[in-house]
């Protein structure tokens, strides 16, 4: 009887006391505290009747309790599925109704709205709070902390993420218990990690970075986390002091760089900062070099695949690259077209293959397929190129995808309501440089004659409908679109043209 990512964690408990989470609120989860707790909530969820390979999904907000409830969902034999707590009820109910989930857990403040769509494609409702209460935490209080965990082999499913798609529809990324596994174990050598770090832990953990990277190099380190309920630049630097590592996206650095308490003193007691989930303008690496002395550590990844690449941790950290491969994991750069091998130097299709990369999109089996060459190899969707030091850099992405504060919006799935709305003809949703958020998701709308549609009533009217971060930030009206001669959108025109929008918002 094995469970083969949980045994790994168990394996690496440094001992009971050791602390694995402090909160915000200088609240302490010791190991101890974390095995019975996910235990008891395990038992909780086994009680309901969550059986394994059922779905969990869970909409809450960020709290030790709300970890302890994805390690219930490993120990049970679960497959958990943690949803953005920014989406709509409409997204809501795709997600749902896709997944089928066996059992939702929510925040209660959402559990009325939720508890309709969750009874209409039955599955089972608790609730559980940012404070930790809640009834999933009441059903667990009456649990024994002994739970037996159920048997799962490396190729069982422990969690499906999704993400959106080029073509509109979401899909279930269905990661398996050695895709975590491994990256874990491969991340906390590549990065040095040890039972005596202390990582500040400040990002979301309903998405790979904050859930797997962090939390999972975490725990197979030993190691602890300060657990924040969200990115705050001054509490951070507040921690910096008791802390020795940081993963952040690159609005992240972006943020802290425009705190003055950031400078070499702040960080003396830091040995890395990560950076990733979106490209780092190579001036922030630069920028946060010179005041600091520290060369933030840049590496890529994908829901599909966690961790693919990664600058070195001994070794030169280059800015605007996103380092080697991980040990164990192959990359190679192909013609987008042919999927034939492109010389060393030559831009192309990254594609890549491992024990990192998933199984497939949930019941997608026609979409797996074409998303994987005949020899195993996962197309990425990201353009990029190896350079002669063996350094990849990535140089601009052959799906049509914006990445927003870490946050991945696919422009059709904005774009389709906003061409729904009445007096719309069409539009285009594009990325446009943003000096906070990396790239701003900005629609360029055709309105039909004498429609008096203005930005008020589209935004107005894409609340209910897409979470805030995928709503643009700025809409432009046009005539008409720039097409090529086949009618496709030339989105490249449009991105050129209001390339300075927010660049020159952010300096007037
Ligand atoms: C918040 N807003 C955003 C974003 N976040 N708008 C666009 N993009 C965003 N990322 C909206 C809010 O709803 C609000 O809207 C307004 O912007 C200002 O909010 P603010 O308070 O400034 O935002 P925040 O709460 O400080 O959040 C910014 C953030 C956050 C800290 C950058 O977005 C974040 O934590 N991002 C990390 C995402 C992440 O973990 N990605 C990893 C995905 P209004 O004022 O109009 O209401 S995993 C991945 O990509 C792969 C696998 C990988 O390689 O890691
Ligand atoms: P997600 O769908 O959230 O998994 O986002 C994965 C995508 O984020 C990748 O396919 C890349 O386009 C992008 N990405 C992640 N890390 C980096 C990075 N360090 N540099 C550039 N793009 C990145």
């Amino acid at each position: 009887m094995s469970n083969h990512l949980f045994d790994a964690i168990k394996r690496s408990v440094p001992s009971e006391e050791a602390i694995f989470i402090e909160t915000g609120d200088a609240q302490y989860w010791t190991y101890g505290k974390m095995l019975e707790w996910s235990g008891k909530i395990a038992g909780a969820i086994d009680t309901l009747g969550v059986r394994p390979g059922d779905r969990v999904a869970v909409q809450v907000e960020k709290s030790a309790e709300a970890l302890m409830l994805y390690l219930a969902c490993i120990r049970c034999g679960a497959v958990y599925l943690p949803l953005n707590t920014a989406y709509t009820l409409a997204e809501l109910d795709y997600f749902i109704g896709d997944a089928e989930p066996r059992l939702v857990v929510v925040s209660p403040k959402a559990e009325e709205g939720i508890s309709t769509i969750a009874s209409k494609y039955g599955a089972l409702i608790e609730t559980l709070d940012e404070n930790g209460g809640g009834s999933l935490v009441e059903l667990a209080k009456d649990e024994p902390a002994d739970f037996t965990d159920s048997t799962r082999t490396p190729d069982d499913l422990a969690a499906i993420l999704y993400t959106s798609g080029t073509t509109g529809r979401s899909k279930g990324a269905m990661l398996t218990h050695d895709n975590l596994l491994s990256n874990a174990l491969s991340l906390r050598d590549y990065w040095g990690f040890t039972a005596q770090d202390r990582l500040i832990h400040a990002l979301p953990i309903f998405h790979t970075h904050g859930l797997f990277v962090a939390t999972n190099v975490i725990l197979t380190s030993g190691a602890s986390m300060f657990l924040l309920p969200k990115f705050d630049p001054a509490e951070v630097l507040s921690l910096m002091p008791r802390a020795t590592t940081m993963m952040g996206v690159p609005t992240f650095y972006v943020r802290l760089l425009q705190n003055e308490g950031l400078n070499r003193n702040a960080v003396a007691g830091m040995r890395l900062f990560i950076s990733g989930s979106a490209p780092l303008l190579a001036d922030t690496h630069r920028a946060f070099h010179e005041r600091t002395g520290q060369a933030i550590l840049e590496r890529y990844g994908m829901t599909e695949t966690n961790m693919n690449t990664s600058n070195p941790y001994d070794g030169i950290r280059v800015a605007g690259t996103v380092g080697f491969p991980l040990p164990g994991v192959s990359v190679r750069v192909s013609d987008p077209e042919t999927g034939m091998a492109l010389a060393q130097g030559e831009t192309g299709m990254i594609e890549v293959k491992g024990p990192n990369v998933f199984k497939g999109y949930w019941r997608m089996p026609e979409k797996t397929k074409s998303e994987f060459r005949d020899d195993g190899f996962f197309i990425t969707g990201d353009l990029g190129k190896i350079d002669d030091q063996g350094y990849i850099h990535i140089v601009g992405r052959g799906k049509d995808l914006v990445i927003s504060g870490g946050y991945n919006i696919y422009p059709k799935e904005v774009e389709t309501e906003i061409d729904a709305l009445p007096g719309i003809v069409e539009s285009a949703v594009i990325g446009i440089p943003h000096p906070d958020f990396g790239e701003g998701v900005t629609a360029v709308v055709v309105k039909k004659p004498g429609s008096q549609t203005d930005e008020k009533t589209i935004l107005n009217a894409l609340n209910d409908r897409l979470a805030r971060y995928k709503q643009p930030k700025q809409i432009i009206f046009v005539d008409d679109l720039p097409r090529n001669t086949m009618g496709k959108v030339q989105k490249n025109i449009l991105r050129e043209q209001y390339s300075l929008i927010y660049t020159a918002r952010a300096n007037a």
